[in-house]
């Protein structure tokens, strides 16, 4: 590693430092200093191991200047990461119930869950790939968090006040997606854009038919803020043609009111290898040119508003004929099968990433602007849509490496491209379309994120490479590997490499960056018996004191206080078969001081965080005596809060078990290899 001059100098202070404060000469006879070196010789490490590790060492009680938040892929969730110290702050449940968050077991949490279902079924994965921070102006602003699930085109709003997810819901308009989530400059709206092609609505028709029935929908979904949710009513749909629209964004400043999104299959290849017809990789692959889609997101919803929509599976779409005739919707060619799409800090120019091809091509928004306004196209495709001419749309295209697919930026006009195959992240200048310089990632990048650094006002700074593989960078731990984040400081030239991470939970897609202190998460519910999901006094909410167990026509209600260290009441009997429905209220009114709730056998786990009221509703359909207890360890007493849940039998008196009939007897087992004696 290139040490700079910067860099020497930092250790010998370091080191004289350490010498000072030992109290000898800043020589390396003794003191710290000298065990600086000596511990560097010892570990192996060079001066920029010590230099990387200086920038991320965040000393305890510290934090960390920046959040990450990342998909958490298949796992349905969203990792929450300190930057620069990398460390885990925590994995907030989206769209699967996150136990330790006792996310998806109260009444609550599980209604949130059930806006995801599809079709009435429940889904206990997703494909989350992109998580957006909510903008003022084209800013984070640290109040909500949304992230897409591709496989089932779902959405989840996530408040950051509590760092919880508040909605979740899909439309059966279409049946994935992948351009989500992508924020408008004030939030107004939510962007989810299909990726696979299928006939609207869930219907079926056979796929000899894609060119005529099956198509894409860009669903721009209306986010109340005032009121933190989606609202499906006023949401809306733009038709597109089947040509698997990839990812999006949305402009600011000078182009907003217009989404981009670039796609993959203007063929209209449908697969069917085993049919005569080539696979989907190759068929899609033969034109040279497929269509950046531009839209026009402010006209469409005013089109809406006027009445111009069809409802498809109870949303709002306009339809394709009329986003082509109305001037909603455009194309310009982009290079074959691109991936990627973001907008410049000024909203002028569209960096579209090659994938296969070297370059990025950075498209000129007022260009476009120019020829929409001048009526002036080169065509239009076989669906209607006007096509602009790819040399008139364009700034230029930059020659970056092999791969380019996503692009950041930072606050001195330069973009930061990912190149897969050529596992690095090119800087080169928006202005000149110019390389300045590359840095290598371990292996196979794909998102990156820079601070802030899809926004107005980038930050630069750190850069994060996420990236595919991980082979030799981590302790193995069978064939399925971490995934590798690794962080890169921006402030210096060249960028230096700083930390590895792994990513244990895949395929983490992509990341924001925002500084921290624009978040303000509140550490109490307040007052005690606060629904978590309405933020407000729950229906149900018990004051202490007050605790009691009724029963009324619809089943038992157990009014329960939670409070250090004990549960009131800390004995419930029911009947088996009763429908029981427990209320409890943590009363507790300090930080941190969170009480569980699990109750054997009937998969209840709940996280009681101060203040929080949580319901839950169950038949007890098993007799039987299980016993409560608190799952968070709250303070010396902790085993002790617990208590019984009984279910008396529905005969009065309860006849014994009858004995289980025999089993079969077992095919014999070999007897097992006596395990050798474990070392003392
Ligand atoms: Cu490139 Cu789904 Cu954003 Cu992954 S996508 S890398
Ligand atoms: Cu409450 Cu342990």
């Amino acid at each position: 590693m290139m040490l700079t001059n910067g860099m020497t100098w930092f250790v010998a202070g370091a080191l004289a430092l350490g010498a000072c404060s030992s109290g000898t000469t800043p020589q390396m006879s003794a003191g710290g200093g000298a065990g600086l070196q000596e511990l560097m010789k010892a570990r192996n490490l060079s001066e920029g191991d010590v230099q990387a590790a200086l920038k991320t060492y965040t000393p305890t009680g510290k934090h960390d200047e920046y959040y990450m938040f990342a998909s958490g892929g298949h796992g349905g969730q969203i990792i929450v990461i300190g930057v620069p110290s990398m460390r885990i702050l925590k994995y907030i449940g989206v769209f699967v119930p996150e136990p330790w968050q006792g996310y998806g077991f109260d009444n609550q949490t599980k209604e949130v869950l059930a806006g995801g279902k599809r079709h009435g079924k429940d889904l206990t994965w997703a494909d989350t790939h992109h998580p957006a921070l909510s903008e003022t102006a084209g800013d984070y602003d640290g109040q909500f968090l949304f992230i897409g699930d591709k496989a089932n085109a779902r959405m989840a709003v996530i408040d950051l006040a509590d760092f919880t997810t508040k909605q979740i819901v899909t439309s059966h308009l279409i049946e994935s997606d992948h351009g989500a989530a992508f924020v408008t400059p004030n939030t107004e709206y939510i962007i989810e854009p299909t990726q696979y092609a299928a006939p609207l609505g869930g219907v079926y028709a056979d796929v000899k038919e894609y060119k005529e029935k099956y198509r894409g929908a860009a669903i721009f979904w209306k986010f109340d803020r005032d009121k933190g949710r989606i609202d499906e009513d006023k949401s809306f749909a733009i038709e597109l043609p089947p040509y698997v629209q990839d990812l999006s964004d949305a402009g600011k400043l000078v182009s907003d009111g217009w989404a981009f999104c670039n796609s993959l299959n203007t063929e209209l290849v449908y697969g069917g290898n085993l049919e005569g017809n080539p696979p989907m990789e190759s068929g899609w692959s033969q034109n040279d040119m497929d269509f950046l889609h531009v839209m026009n997101w402010k006209k469409a919803a005013e089109l809406v508003a006027a009445g111009k929509s069809k409802t498809i599976a109870g949303m709002k779409v306009l339809p394709l004929e009329v986003a082509a005739a109305e001037g909603v919707l455009f194309f310009v060619p982009e290079p074959k099968s691109p991936h990627g799409v973001d907008i410049t800090p000024d909203g002028e120019s569209i960096v579209i990433g090659g994938k296969l091809d070297t370059h990025a091509t950075v498209y000129s928004f007022n260009k476009m602007k120019a020829l929409i306004d001048a009526q002036k196209f080169e065509g239009k495709d076989a669906y209607g849509v006007p096509i602009l001419a790819f040399k008139d749309a364009i700034h230029g295209q930059v020659d970056l490496g092999l791969g380019p697919l996503h692009t950041q930026f930072d606050d001195k006009g330069f973009a930061y491209t990912s190149l897969f195959i050529e596992s690095a992240t090119a800087k080169w200048s928006v202005k000149e379309l110019k390389v300045v310089e590359k840095i290598a990632s371990s292996y196979n990048i794909g998102h990156l994120s820079t601070a802030e650094g899809d926004t107005v006002s980038p930050d630069g700074k750190y850069l994060v490479m996420m990236n595919k593989w991980a082979l030799d960078r981590f302790a193995p731990v069978g064939p399925l590997l971490p995934q590798n984040f690794q962080l890169v400081d921006l402030s210096t030239s060249p960028m230096q490499l700083l930390y590895d991470m792994p990513i244990p939970l895949g395929e983490p897609h992509y990341a924001q960056m925002i500084k921290a202190d624009k978040l303000k998460p509140h550490a109490i519910y307040k007052p005690a018996g606060t629904d978590p999901i309405t933020g407000e006094k729950a229906e149900h909410a018990v004051e202490g004191g007050k605790e009691r167990i009724e029963t009324r026509g619809d089943g038992v209600h157990v009014y329960m206080s939670a409070i250090r260290s004990h549960f009131t009441p800390d004995i419930v009997r029911v009947k088996e078969g009763d429908t029981v429905h427990l209320h409890i209220t943590n009363q507790e009114q300090a930080d941190d001081a969170t009480h569980g709730f699990a109750l054997d056998s009937y998969n209840i786990n709940l996280s009681l965080e101060p203040g929080e009221h949580s319901d839950v509703t169950f038949v007890a359909d098993r007799a039987g005596v299980f016993p409560m207890y608190c799952t968070e360890f709250c303070s010396a007493l902790h085993l002790e809060m617990a208590g019984y849940f009984l279910v008396e039998p529905k005969s009065a008196a309860p006849a014994p078990e009858p004995a289980p009939a025999p089993e079969p007897a077992p095919t014999p087992e070999p007897a097992p290899t006596p395990e050798p004696a474990p070392n003392p």
